[in-house]
């Protein structure tokens, strides 16, 4: 069992927590609304620890390259400005949130919350070393994020119990997956509050 005390030098990522990856939006991942509470009592030990926390979101162009309008794999989903791509209104996200959109290039896929963005430079100008990751969805964009995080150098948990996938066979492959990267598997019992 570990015990991890939060600190001003971690950060929280939270994953692309919108509405259109909750049930009912355009891409619904089963379940997610289910770790809404468990991600909001991360937000609340982040935020009583004066440490960085960042929320992610997927912000793409009408017509993005992922779009099955466009011979991608996916709907159209989380559109810059759309109700969809808003985050998810139980999100107990703090003022000090930082808001870090992705995959806003219409010709290009970007899964990891990295991927072009300002989120390194964030972390870096705030001495952060130890990342903590949850949100949706498992296989694509905690995946994704986890594992750039992990070369850029940042010690990398998985919150097990704020995280859900879209297949649960490969969300299972894919914790296996990031903990044969090194990362740490963490539940909310697991913080010293
Ligand atoms: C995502 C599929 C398409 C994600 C984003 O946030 O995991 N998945 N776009
Ligand atoms: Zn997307």
């Amino acid at each position: 069992m570990a015990i991890v005390k939060i600190r001003a030098i971690d950060a929280l990522i939270v994953v692309d927590m919108q509405n259109d990856f909750m049930p009912g939006g355009a891409l619904p991942v089963e379940n997610a609304l289910t770790i809404i509470p468990t991600i909001n009592e991360y937000l609340k030990i982040f935020n009583d620890s004066a440490a960085v926390i960042v929320a992610t979101r997927d912000w793409h162009p009408p017509n993005h390259i992922s779009f099955n309008t466009r011979g991608g794999p996916w709907p159209p989903h989380c559109i810059q400005g759309s109700k969809g791509a808003e985050f998810h209104p139980l999100l107990k996200l703090p003022s000090s949130a930082i808001v870090v959109s992705k995959a806003i290039d219409e010709n290009r896929e970007a899964y990891s919350g990295f991927d072009s963005t300002e989120l390194e430079s964030v972390l870096r100008r705030r001495g952060v070393k130890r990342v903590f990751v949850c949100g949706v969805a498992t296989e694509y964009c905690v995946r994704a994020t986890a594992i750039d995080a992990m070369k850029l150098g940042f010690q990398t948990h998985i919150l097990i119990d704020a995280i859900k996938g879209i297949d649960r066979v490969r969300s299972e492959e894919v914790m296996n997956e990031l903990l044969n990267c090194g990362s740490i598997a963490l539940e909310i019992k697991d913080l010293r509050r």
